[in-house]
């Protein structure tokens, strides 16, 4: 099977690169990735399989580029995005180009090229927060954030490729993910990155936001299966196995590498910031889904993972980019 991935040199994608060619010998990526800030060519070194994986960089909105990659490919898995809520709250217009337009050009161009099937990779956040209970596939689409709006957005234009053309989309609403190469502007690695250098975690608001965290190999194979398994039409939830306030994820963290309280700095509230997200997974079980990671344990290898790849993460939190981010994001009073 030759694939297309869209944002292999990201966080989830280079997990399912690295996963997928271990997992399937016969298998060939052609991975598309824009080397955006978020994308890094370090989270593929030292793979397996690394001679059937070829890098084409591009953006997945050019609809030239996207034609070419798209040439003798039997399907696609879509991780390419812009990720991160709080950049969304300071500048919205690259969710919009990446998220929703190019999205709509790669479901051109692979129906265009006649692809057996596209799977688009979206988020539980796009069913809103909720208070109670668990989203199902079926539920209405209510998202609160600029990036959870721009997927629900695409997830709208990928269901109309399948009512409209018939096209064989098929979705996936992922949970919180965590694990080893992602970027230290999200809650885990910032939390990590930070201890191991002595500096306090910015706790959002009263800290009692929850969240479903799950291993980004799981992910991975969720993704493989509904790739392999699932029907064309179909979204699937895929959901993690430690509900927790983010209290209660820093209390676990800071067991683990036993830092002083002290170290968590309550700052303004994440403006709009979603309460709760929960998602039913029945449906993904039904096709033969189990997670195979436990909580603890996975946690704990992924803070080892920080310790001992400080030579991975320290270039990015140093990056002139980066630290203008933060600046941007953290740097002054009031609601961000
Ligand atoms: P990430 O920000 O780490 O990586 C995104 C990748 O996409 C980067 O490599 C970047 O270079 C690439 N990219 C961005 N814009 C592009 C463009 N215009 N053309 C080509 N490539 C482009 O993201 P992630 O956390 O790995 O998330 C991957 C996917 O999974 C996203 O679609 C996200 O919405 C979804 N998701 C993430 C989580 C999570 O917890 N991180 C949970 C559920 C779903
Ligand atoms: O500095 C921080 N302080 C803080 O309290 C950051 C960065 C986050 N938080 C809180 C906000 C959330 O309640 O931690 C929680 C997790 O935050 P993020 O890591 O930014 O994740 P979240 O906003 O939940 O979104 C993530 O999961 C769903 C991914 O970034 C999305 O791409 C995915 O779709």
């Amino acid at each position: 099977m030759k694939l297309l991935v869209t944002g292999g040199l990201g966080f989830i994608g280079s997990n399912f690169v690295r996963w997928s060619l271990k997992k399937h010998p016969a298998l060939r990526i052609v991975n598309l990735d824009l080397r955006t800030y978020a994308g890094n060519p370090a989270n593929l070194k030292g793979m397996d399989g690394a001679a059937r994986h070829r890098w084409v960089r591009g953006d997945i909105a050019d609809p030239k580029t996207v034609a070419k990659a798209m040439r003798g490919v039997d399907a696609v898995v879509h991780f390419a995005a812009e990720s991160h809520v709080d950049r969304s709250i300071l500048d919205a217009s690259a969710f919009l180009r990446t998220n929703v337009t190019g999205t709509q050009v790669l479901l051109d161009a692979a129906r265009a090229a006649g692809v057996g099937r596209f799977v688009h990779v979206s988020t539980d956040e796009v069913y809103g927060s909720v208070e109670r209970g668990e989203s199902k596939e079926a539920d209405p689409l209510l998202p609160n954030s600029p990036y959870a709006a721009s997927k629900a957005a695409s997830d709208l234009m990928v269901r109309a490729a399948f009512v409209t053309h018939e096209f064989p989309v098929l979705v996936t609403r992922c949970s919180n993910n965590f694990g080893p190469y992602q970027f230290p502007e999200k809650a885990l690695p910032l939390m990590i990155t930070n201890w191991l250098d002595g500096i306090p975690f910015p706790l959002y608001g009263d800290g009692l936001n929850i969240r479903d965290w799950v291993h980004v190999t799981d992910h991975c194979r969720g993704v493989d299966l509904v790739l392999r398994k699932g029907t064309p039409g179909e979204v699937y939830n895929i959901g993690g196995t430690a509900s927790l306030t983010n209290k209660q994820l820093i209390e676990r963290v800071r067991r683990i590498m036993g830092v002083p309280p002290t170290l968590v700095t309550p700052v303004p509230d994440r403006k709009g910031h979603d309460r709760r997200y929960a998602v039913d997974c029945s449906k993904l079980r039904r096709l033969g889904f189990r997670h195979e990671t436990t909580f603890e344990e996975a946690l704990r290898r992924t803070v080892a993972w920080y310790r001992a790849n400080e030579a991975w993460w320290r270039p990015l939190k140093g990056r002139k980019d980066v630290k203008t981010y933060y600046k941007a994001n953290y740097g002054f009073g009031g609601k961000r």
